[in-house]
């Protein structure tokens, strides 16, 4: 029995409790409130920080009434809930996000006001909560934001990595990683100090004989480590709906083992205990795309699996139900196969723990887990050596084994003597060492596996899980593609645009519903309309230029065509075919007379993202991209026709300043490489358009806004295999603008060849397997044509209206209703007012 108030005096309790403001005087109140006691400061020293904590305090007193509420309501009801596991949450800012969220944004704007403090001050003091590397970790935010707005209940769990993506400093045109402690004055999460779980390690497996003289297994921890909940609030938009997000966070656990030690004088190994324990929650890391199967990776994932699997199991047992209705009540959404492990954690739970028969263990198992996968790049494909999984987690080990021989029974059952298919889809691979495919037991382990975008999904039953498809047919797998919330990525990142579309479409309606934006369609023709939407973008693209004068020094002319790349470094997303049509320009701009001079467009090349500091490739590409620049921007006889800015430390918030500021972004992966894409969406809703290859979520927008307002370009994704395999025999010829831009490279242009020696020998030397020499030709005349048309700023508005007009489909709503429906089985909660 849980304590609380007696039934009698719940009227008295509910005379206190805690209520919310809503005038700004009730804002004001609250907030100086917070600034004299919780802050312990005054009206003499209430600077811009204080200022950002007084705010988020109030507002945070708002949510977590909400999330109360919230609970309570979702207990109450009873219904199945839903689990998105995810090892990265890529939130962002919350401050502001929860003042539009619960629509509360201008009283507190008026309340700060008053007392001679501006609100954007205030908001642009918040850290960036950045547990996550990319859109893999951005959609899972969305997915939360998304979650809560449509009244779905709904939980996340994650890590509380103390440390979230390092930032990058720009020296002397390189990339520096500095630690990201971003856990200072961070008011949004509750540590919950009563929720913990002991989670064990190492270790051996014992056998025991039940009283039924069933033979039983029993894991006997090596060691043990404590996980205690940190919740934060996720409000929804127009909702009293505030789901959590739970966050495990690492910590000796509190055993007499401890004690022991220290009492014995040993104080400093019992204090190397405690340290050794609090890094498995240490750091994110820093991967994108990328695999390197260590250890401590291995520990966050059984860790965080383990913890979570402990909280859901709770709070089902609490319900008294019979152990075959956990699917009903229970979906767990795996957020690529990082959290495979949870599969098996369940099925350890049920069997050793709870006495279930295996195959009924297994039937729940399977109807609870959904699989998304993220892509198809073998270097992300996680794997773990046999002989690390069987020293940190060896009952699981052994379960692994099982799944996978029961597994292998039945296909051998359908496909006698087929030993190779055997070999390919074993959940072992027989290397050495023997690794454990995590993606396999992802998918054995669930009822839906899906895809991110269409391409991506008929890639996936075509290549990598081609077997999957014939054992299990057709039905597993799904597509699902990918979306974006156009709350922080319309409304909160573009409120002028906002609100323009709100004053035409008669309200903001089409936050909740995005498919209304099709009304905007009507207004292309008119005149005040266009030219307030092109108001707006040149006001964005002023906000844009300063930031970039405030963190490179460079001026640009907000006049140019800006031209974006955002996005995490990396040799498939292509940057590097990017910065070489920047340098193709660059030469042809010289080569011209002052009056052909005249003709050109301007431009602005903007890059941003990070590189995962083990990859010196993507390295590189960033030092080119910075040399070019320091050239370049230098060049009086270039001038304002062509300036080249590498904006450091690419986030959230500074994705919120760069995209509605965009007039054409870079989506150029090399076709078949980029699962979907996220940023693609976020610009084209913000009235940017794109160029991009044929890959991902590029053909979904393609096919939403029509072919006349995208410039695609280069080989398509059926016809990559053909090329590198003939790359590989040698038939390889460098496209001959390609080799002017290498030879200007060679001949010390933009300094030292040697630095940009093994990117220009991938290409020329080592079979170009990111075909940007293929695709090098058709790149650049794409951008003659880009050119071209951006002189027509009439035509030119005209596409980015119709474009925003027609992206309803990308919306993360419909994304979460089509999981809600498709693979969770799950309703929404049904809230009066
Ligand atoms: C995929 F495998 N993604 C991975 C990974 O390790 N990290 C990551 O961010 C991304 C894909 O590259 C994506 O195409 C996709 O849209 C996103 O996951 C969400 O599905 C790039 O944005």
């Amino acid at each position: 029995v849980e304590a609380s108030i007696p039934e009698g005096l719940h009227e008295a309790w509910r005379k206190h409790s805690a209520t919310e403001f809503t005038t700004k005087d009730e804002f004001a109140k609250e907030f100086v409130r917070h600034i004299e006691t919780t802050l312990a400061r005054s009206l003499y020293n209430c600077d811009e920080l204080a200022a950002y904590s007084g705010t988020a305090l109030a507002f945070r007193d708002r949510l977590i009434i909400e999330w109360n509420r919230t609970q309570q309501r979702q207990t109450f009801t009873d219904q199945k809930r839903v689990y998105y596991l995810s090892l990265e949450f890529l939130m962002g800012r919350a401050l502001d996000n929860a003042m539009l969220n619960v629509g509360m944004k201008d009283v507190a704007r008026d309340g700060l006001a008053d007392l001679g403090l501006r609100i954007e001050d205030a908001i642009t003091q918040e850290h960036d909560a950045a547990l996550g590397n990319g859109g893999l970790g951005r959609l899972a935010a969305c997915f939360l934001d998304s979650m809560a707005t449509l009244n779905y209940p709904a939980w996340g769990y994650g890590l509380r990595y103390r440390y979230g993506i390092f930032k990058q400093e720009i020296v002397n045109g390189y990339q520096m990683e500095i630690p990201d402690y971003w856990l200072d004055n961070n008011p949004w999460e509750f540590p919950r100090h009563d929720i913990t779980v002991d989670i064990q390690f190492y270790g051996h497996v014992a056998k025991y004989q039940d009283e039924n003289g069933k033979v039983c297994n029993s894991w006997e921890a090596g060691e043990t480590v404590q996980a205690v909940a940190y919740d934060v609030p996720i409000p929804g938009y127009g909702t009293k709906t505030t789901n959590n997000l739970r966050l495990w966070s690492s910590k000796a656990s509190s055993g007499e083992f401890d004690f022991q030690k220290f009492n014995a004088g040993d104080y400093e190994s019992a204090v190397a205990d405690q340290q050794i324990a609090e890094t498995i929650s240490a750091v994110l890391y820093p991967n994108d795309n990328l695999e390197r199967g260590k250890e401590l990776r291995l520990k966050q994932q059984y860790f965080w699996c383990a913890a979570s699997l402990y909280d859901i199991v709770r709070r089902f047992k609490k319900t008294r139900r019979a152990w075959s209705e956990f699917p009903d009540q229970v979906a767990i959404q795996l957020n690529d196969t990082h959290p495979t492990l949870a599969i098996i954690e369940l099925q350890r739970i049920l069997i050793d723990l709870e006495g279930l028969e295996w195959e009924e263990a297994w039937r729940i198992v399977t109807g609870t887990f959904g699989y998304t996968n993220h892509t198809v790049l073998p270097e992300a494909l996680e794997k773990w050596s046999v002989p690390l999984m069987q020293n940190l987690l060896p009952r699981h080990l052994q379960i692994i084994y099982d799944v996978n021989l029961f597994f292998l029974q039945s296909v051998e059952k359908r496909f006698p003597k087929d030993r190779e298919m055997l070999s390919r889809v074993s959940v072992i691979e027989e290397s050495h060492p023997k690794m454990v495919r995590m993606a396999h037991i992802a998918i054995i382990g669930s009822h839906k596996v899906n895809g991110v975008a269409e391409l991506h999904s008929d890639l996936i039953k075509t290549t990598i899980f081609k077997d999957f498809v014939k054992i299990y047919g057709p039905d597993r797998f799904t597509n699902v593609t990918n979306g974006i919330t156009p709350r922080r990525w319309l409304h909160q990142a573009n409120p002028s645009l906002s609100a323009l579309i709100a004053e035409k479409l008669g309200g903001y309606g089409f936050l909740t519903d995005l498919t209304l934006l099709d009304k905007l369609e009507a207004y292309v023709d008119d005149k005040i309309f266009r030219q307030e939407w092109s108001d707006i973008k040149a006001k964005n693209k002023l906000r844009l230029a300063k930031l970039i004068k405030d963190l490179t020094g460079y001026s640009v002319n907000p006049n140019s065509l800006f031209d974006v790349q955002v996005k995490r470094i990396h040799e498939y997303k292509r940057q590097q075919l990017n910065i070489f049509g920047v340098i193709h320009r660059y030469l042809s701009l010289k080569a011209m007379t002052p009056e052909q001079r005249k003709k050109v467009v301007p431009r602005v090349s903007i890059f941003g993202g990070k590189a995962a500091p083990g990859y010196w490739m993507a390295k590189s590409i960033i030092y080119l991209i910075n040399s070019v620049a320091a050239v370049v921007n230098k060049d009086e006889e270039i001038g304002d026709l062509l300036k080249v800015i590498f904006i450091e430390d690419y986030n959230v918030s500074k994705a919120e300043i760069i995209c509605p500021a965009s007039d054409l972004s870079e989506h150029i992966s090399t076709a078949g490489t980029e699962a979907s894409g996220t940023s693609n969406m976020k610009f084209v809703l913000n009235g940017g358009l794109i160029i991009g290859t044929c890959d991902g979520a590029n053909i979904e927008i393609t096919r939403e806004i029509g072919e006349q307002n995208i410039f695609l370009f280069g080989n398509l994704a059926e016809d990559v295999e053909d090329l590198r395999h003939r790359h590989f025999y040698g038939d390889f010829q460098l496209d001959p603008l390609l080799k002017r831009v290498f030879d200007a490279i060679k001949a010390g242009t933009f300094g030292d060849p040697g630095s940009f020696a093994s990117l220009l020998s991938s290409i020329e030397e080592h079979g170009d397997y990111y075909l940007v020499s293929d695709d090098f030709n058709s790149y650049i005349t794409t951008h003659d044509m880009v050119d071209k048309e951006f002189q027509n700023q009439e035509e030119w508005l005209a596409k980015s209206i119709t474009s925003v007009a027609r992206m309803g489909f990308f919306s993360m709503d419909r994304v979460t209703n089509e999981y809600a429906d498709s693979i969770w089985n799950i309703e929404p909660l049904d809230i009066e007012d």
